[in-house]
C-alpha cells in the first residue's frame, strides 16, 4: 500500500478547497531556509491522509510546497540526480515542442528565479491569507516573493466549472492502492505515473530517496478568452435547420469540448445537454469511443464521429479506444487546476473583448514531465493528424487548448452533418482562427514527500 503520510496532499487527493493561492517565491538565504523548512514549515505540509479526513484537516489552510530546478541547485542540492531531463532542463526547453510563445508569457515566468511554490488551499481568502502571512514571518527575508496567483471557485452555480461555463474535475485516472471506489469508466493505473520511485515510475529503482513517493507538479497560468470564446459560438451555430441559433451554437461549444456543460459527454448525449447525466458519476464517465451504441450497436467508431468529433479536448487528452491502451495508459495525468480572475463584466460581454485577466490556474502531477504534459500538449493536443489512423487524417488541433504559434486552426468534424465521410472532405470546416486560451507562464516543480528536511541534513 502507499504511504499516505508521505504524499503530498494535492497530487493524488487534491485539496479540493474554494480558494488556492500559487505563491511563488526565491530563495534568498539557503542555510536560514532549510533551518526553518525543517523546524517550522514542515509540520505546516498537508499530508494526503491528513486531507481524507474533514477533523484532520487544517484549520486555516492546507499547504502544499515545490522546488524548481534551480531552487534545489540554490539549496544544494543535485537536481540532476532526480532523473528527469525535462525538469532539470527548467521550463524553457520544451517551448517550441509544445508550441508555445513564451514573449507572451506574464514576466514572472520568464526569468530563472523562481525557486519554489506554496499551494495554499481554503474556504476562505482570509484563512488564505493568515496561513500566508505565518509561513512569511517565519520565513523571513529567506525568502522573496516572485509572482502569487489567486485561484477561485466561481460563484454559485458556477461552482466547479471553469470561465467558459463547462463543468470540470470530472474525470481522473484511478491509481491502484489509493482510488476506492473505481468508478465505472475510470482507468485504474499504477501509483508509478505519478509518483516517483512507485510501480510504473520510468525510472522507479534510481530517484534519491527523499524524492520518492513525490511528483512533478507542471503549473500553467492559461488566460481564457471567455467573450471572445462566447462570440466564436453565436457565429457558427450548428444545424440551423432543426436547432435555435442558441442551440446551435451550445451544440458547437459542447462538441469543441466533447461535453456539455453540464459535464455530460456529448458521446452519450448528441444531440443535447442531459444535466442529470453530467452530475451522475457512475454514468458521466462511463464510455469508449471504440463501441457505438448508434448508429448500429457494437460498430467500431473509428470512422465515425457524428457522436463526438475526433478533435473534441476530451477525446484529443485522452483518446478512450482510439489508442492500445498500453499506449494510452503511460499518459495519463492527474489534473488539480483551479479558476482564476473575475466573472465577465457586462462591459466585456457587450464588447466580446476581454479586459479583465481571468482563465485557469493549470497543475499537473506526473512521475515523468514529458510522457505526461509535454506528450499531451505536443503530440496529441497540438498534432493535426491526432488521433492517428482515422478516416480524416487532418483532424485538427484541439480546438480549446490546441495552437499552431497562433496562426489559422482548421479543424474538422465538429459539424455532425457532416461527419467526414471521406478524407477529401475533412478539412477546413471551421477555422477556429484564434486561441480562445493563452498560454501566461508555465513551471516545472518537485513536489517531494513531506519529510522534505532529510534531502538537507
Ligand atoms: Fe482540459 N475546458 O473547459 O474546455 N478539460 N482544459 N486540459 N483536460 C477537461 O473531464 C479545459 C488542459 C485534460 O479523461 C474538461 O474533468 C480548459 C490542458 C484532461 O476524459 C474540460 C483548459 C491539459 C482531461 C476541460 C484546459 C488538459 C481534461 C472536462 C484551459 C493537458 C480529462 C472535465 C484553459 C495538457 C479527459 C473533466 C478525460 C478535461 C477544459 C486545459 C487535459 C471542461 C478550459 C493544458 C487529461
Amino acid at each position: 500500500p502507499l504511504n499516505i503520510d508521505n504524499i503530498q496532499a494535492d497530487i493524488l487527493a487534491g485539496m479540493h478547497k474554494d480558494k488556492e493561492l500559487f505563491f511563488f517565491f526565491s530563495v534568498n538565504d539557503a542555510t536560514t531556509f532549510k533551518s526553518k523548512l525543517k523546524s517550522d514549515i514542515l509540520p505546516l505540509i498537508t499530508t494526503t491522509r491528513q486531507i481524507l479526513a474533514v477533523n484532520t484537516q487544517p484549520i486555516t489552510a492546507a499547504v502544499n510546497i515545490a522546488f524548481s530546478s534551480t531552487g534545489l541547485v540554490t539549496l544544494g542540492v543535485d537536481s540532476t540526480a532526480i532523473g528527469d531531463s525535462d525538469f532539470v532542463a527548467g521550463q524553457f526547453s520544451e517551448t517550441d515542442t509544445i508550441g508555445d510563445n513564451p514573449s507572451l508569457w506574464n514576466s514572472a515566468f520568464t526569468g530563472t528565479g523562481i525557486h519554489g511554490v506554496f499551494l495554499l488551499a481554503s474556504d476562505t481568502i482570509d484563512n488564505i491569507n493568515t496561513e500566508l502571512a505565518n509561513i512569511q514571518s517565519i520565513l523571513g527575508s529567506s525568502i522573496t516573493e516572485i509572482h502569487r496567483l489567486q485561484g477561485a471557485a466561481r460563484p454559485g452555480s458556477e461552482s466547479g466549472h471553469e470561465h467558459f461555463g463547462f463543468m470540470d474535475g470530472i474525470a481522473q485516472p484511478a491509481v491502484n492502492g489509493f482510488t476506492n471506489p473505481v468508478l465505472p469508466g475510470q482507468t485504474s493505473v499504477n501509483a508509478g505515473v505519478f509518483l516517483l520511485g512507485e510501480q510504473d515510475d520510468p525510472n522507479q529503482g534510481s530517484r534519491p530517496s527523499w524524492a520518492v513517493d513525490g511528483s512533478f507538479l507542471v503549473f500553467r497560468q492559461l488566460q481564457q478568452l471567455v467573450p471572445e470564446f462566447n462570440q466564436f459560438l453565436t457565429d457558427h451555430p450548428l444545424d440551423t435547420d432543426t436547432l435555435t441559433p442558441e442551440q446551435g451554437s451550445e451544440l458547437l461549444g459542447a462538441r469543441m469540448v466533447g461535453r456539455w456543460k453540464s459535464g455530460a459527454p456529448v458521446f452519450l448525449s448528441p444531440t443535447a445537454d442531459d444535466p442529470e447525466l453530467g452530475a451522475d458519476r457512475n454514468r458521466n464517465n462511463d464510455f469508449n469511443y471504440l463501441i457505438a451504441s448508434d448508429p448500429a450497436p457494437g460498430t467500431e467508431n473509428h470512422f465515425n464521429q457524428t457522436r463526438c468529433p475526433f478533435s473534441a479536448h476530451i477525446r484529443k487528452v485522452h483518446p478512450r479506444g482510439d489508442l492500445d491502451p498500453s499506449v494510452e495508459n503511460q499518459h495519463f495525468i492527474i489534473r488539480s487546476s483551479i479558476p482564476y480572475g473575475p466573472e465577465v463584466t457586462n462591459a466585456e460581454a457587450a464588447s466580446s473583448t476581454t479586459s479583465v485577466d481571468r482563465g485557469l490556474a493549470f497543475v499537473s502531477y506526473q512521475s515523468n514531465i514529458f510522457n505526461g504534459f509535454v506528450f499531451l500538449q505536443s503530440i496529441w493536443i497540438n498534432s493535426v493528424g491526432f488521433p492517428f489512423g482515422k478516416v480524416d487524417p487532418t483532424v485538427g488541433v484541439d480546438p480549446i487548448i490546441g495552437s499552431l504559434g497562433g496562426g489559422p486552426k482548421n479543424i474538422s468534424g465538429l459539424d455532425p452533418a457532416v461527419p467526414c465521410p471521406d478524407a477529401d472532405n475533412c478539412m477546413g470546416q471551421l477555422d477556429v482562427s484564434h486561441d480562445v486560451v493563452l498560454p501566461r507562464g508555465t513551471y516545472a516543480s518537485i513536489t517531494s514527500g513531506p519529510i522534505w528536511g532529510v534531502i538537507s541534513y
